[in-house]
């Protein structure tokens, strides 16, 4: 059996670290009692469904057995049960409900910091299906996209969607901007049909997408570069005949983790869709997904490491090394405490940003909690998912053997902790948006964030949030020196960004 299975205590530590912060900030009996009976939910059910995720991967079936080609992704019974219980839970839909105003979204990534690593990496559709709402309630809700608003933030399951997010293709991830070479033709109907190559799809299973193409004109010419792409929406639907409409499944990827949740490499054949940004704003009309998903990233992550440490905790009590319990040995505990200590802050940071988001969306927010949204984001996203890898490495490590063991769930935990520095922009790439959000709001990012540790240093409940902070700005901070350094020898385009 593994490890991971006897959960239902050790979610009760998880719930107090939990209810010391909502009942400093949210206290309400009904968010109290919603927790604890998900929280029983997700022990006692959930995680059994997170492991079948794992045991039983999803699998692409290109042809049927006449060998017409049908691109069924076959995914586990559990992870269907996974889109159900989301949806019946308000996962994306509290986000916007909002039924306690700006703390809903402290409400909401609750949940989602309980359901996270029991999951089997549903947290990523979620992700990306709570990011596709926020972007079609920022540019709003009408045609083409208010059924979809209204399927992505329901809590009937047989009506609940989920969405995707296409952006990465051969020649770029990180570079979306000059990476991207699908092509939109536009239709007379004032759709679109888009041809191109999708490297990376998650989830594919989904509904919907939102994806990034590059409007052709009638003389076939396209505009390079972030002006030339615009922002689309398309549903993944298939014809009478059980074909996929205008997309072919070209294979499922062989992943280091996240092997619960299919990847897909997509060809887009003509599939039909609408534009959903002006013309030539898709990158900065999809930065909105970008700070959901980054901040979805960053919970995951703090709940990976919680997880971690409740099991190497737990498990301190019951092995014995040199004739005592490992918890008597004070080196072992010694490592406990820091790991402990590194999640604890994680998770106050991650739980501030949540704050900040759930103001912003309120209309409360101050100039200083926008600066600092737009700040943290990043920050929190690149600190934490390193973090996660170095706690949960730790905590298999302080297993020993058993750490190592595929059958004890333990490696599970390691190899999808990996991708949390990897997708929704890497370590480097985040630094750079940093200082882009530096660069663009002439330096009111760092005052807001300069005033807010100042904040928090003489409020006493604060000083728990600022170290984490701190370390993160610091490596931020200090692979923004580097990138000046660097750039004053080979790269004048960051010196002019940097000043
Ligand atoms: C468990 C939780 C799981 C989470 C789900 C995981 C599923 C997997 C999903 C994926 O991995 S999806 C793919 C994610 N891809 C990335 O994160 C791309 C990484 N690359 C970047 O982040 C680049 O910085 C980016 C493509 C966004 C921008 O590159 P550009 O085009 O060179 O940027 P440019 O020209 O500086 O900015 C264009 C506009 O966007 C500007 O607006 P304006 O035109 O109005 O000035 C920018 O200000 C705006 N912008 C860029 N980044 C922004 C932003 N605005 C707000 N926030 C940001 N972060
Ligand atoms: P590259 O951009 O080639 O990066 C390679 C290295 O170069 C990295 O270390 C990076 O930090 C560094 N680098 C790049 N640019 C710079 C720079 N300017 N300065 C300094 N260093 C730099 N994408 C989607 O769109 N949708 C999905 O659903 C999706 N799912 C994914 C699922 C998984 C399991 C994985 C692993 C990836 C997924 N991705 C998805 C893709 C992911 O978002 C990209 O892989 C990621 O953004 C990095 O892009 P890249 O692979 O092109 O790497």
């Amino acid at each position: 059996m593994p490890i991971t299975s006897k959960l239902s205590s050790k979610l009760k530590t998880s719930k107090r670290l939990l209810t010391g912060y909502l009942r400093r900030h949210i206290p309400n009996e009904s968010v109290f009692s919603d927790l604890c009976a998900f929280g029983e939910r997700v022990a006692n059910e959930v995680d059994g469904w997170g492991r079948e995720c794992e045991v039983s991967p999803p699998r692409l079936v290109q042809y049927d057995s006449w060998g017409n080609r049908v691109d069924c992704i076959d995914t586990s019974a559990a992870w269907k049960r996974m889109k159900d219980l989301s949806a019946q839970e308000g996962l994306v839909s509290i986000g916007y409900e909002r039924p306690f105003g700006e703390w809903s979204r402290v409400y909401q990534m609750s949940k989602l910091f309980l359901f996270s690593p029991s999951s089997g990496l549903y947290t990523c559709p979620l992700a990306m299906t709570d990011g596709a709402a926020k972007v079609i309630a920022s540019i709003g809700i009408s045609w083409p996209v208010k059924e979809a608003f209204n399927r992505l933030t329901t809590r009937k399951s047989d009506y609940f969607w989920t969405s995707g997010q296409w952006m990465t293709e051969r020649q770029g991830g990180s570079d979306v901007a000059n990476g991207t070479e699908t092509v939109a033709v536009p239709q007379t109907d004032g759709s679109f049909k888009l041809y191109g190559y999708k490297w990376f799809t998650s989830a594919t299973d989904a509904d919907m997408t939102l994806t990034l193409a590059r409007v052709q004109d009638s003389r076939g010419s396209i505009t390079p570069g972030s002006r030339g792409l615009s922002l689309f929406y398309a549903e993944v639907s298939r014809d009478q005949s059980g074909q996929l409409k205008g997309i072919e499944v070209q294979k499922l990827k062989d992943k280091l983790g996240t092997r619960q949740m299919p990847t897909a490499e997509l060809l887009l054949d003509g599939l039909t869709a609408h534009m959903i940004s002006s013309e030539g704003r898709g990158v900065a009309s999809i930065a909105n997904m970008l700070t959901v998903t980054r901040i979805h990233n960053s919970v995951s992550a703090a709940a990976a490491m919680r997880r971690v440490v409740q099991l190497s905790r737990d498990y301190a009590t019951r092995r014995k090394a040199f004739g005592k319990l490992l918890k008597d040995h004070p080196l072992h505990m010694q490592t406990l405490s820091r790991m402990e200590i590194e999640t604890r802050g994680a998770f106050l940071l991650v739980m501030d940003i949540c704050r900040l988001l759930g103001r912003e969306e309120m209309g409360t927010a101050t100039e200083l909690d926008s600066h600092l949204l737009r700040l943290l984001t990043p920050v929190v996203k690149l600190y934490t998912g390193k973090q996660a890898v170095a706690v949960v490495s730790e905590g298999l490590e302080s297993f020993g053997g058993q750490g190592y063991i595929e059958d004890t769930g333990l490696p599970g935990l390691f190899r999808d902790s990996q991708v949390l520095s990897i997708w929704e922009g890497t370590t480097n790439v985040l630094s750079l948006d940093v200082l882009r959000c530096v660069s663009r709001s002439s330096g009111m990012v760092l005052h807001a964030y300069f005033s807010h540790t100042k904040i928090l240093l003489e409020g006493a409940s604060g000083v728990s949030i600022l170290t984490p902070a701190v370390n993160s700005m610091q490596i931020a901070l200090s692979k923004l020196e580097l990138l000046v350094q660097d750039a004053a020898t080979k790269d004048p385009n960051y010196l002019e960004l940097a000043a």
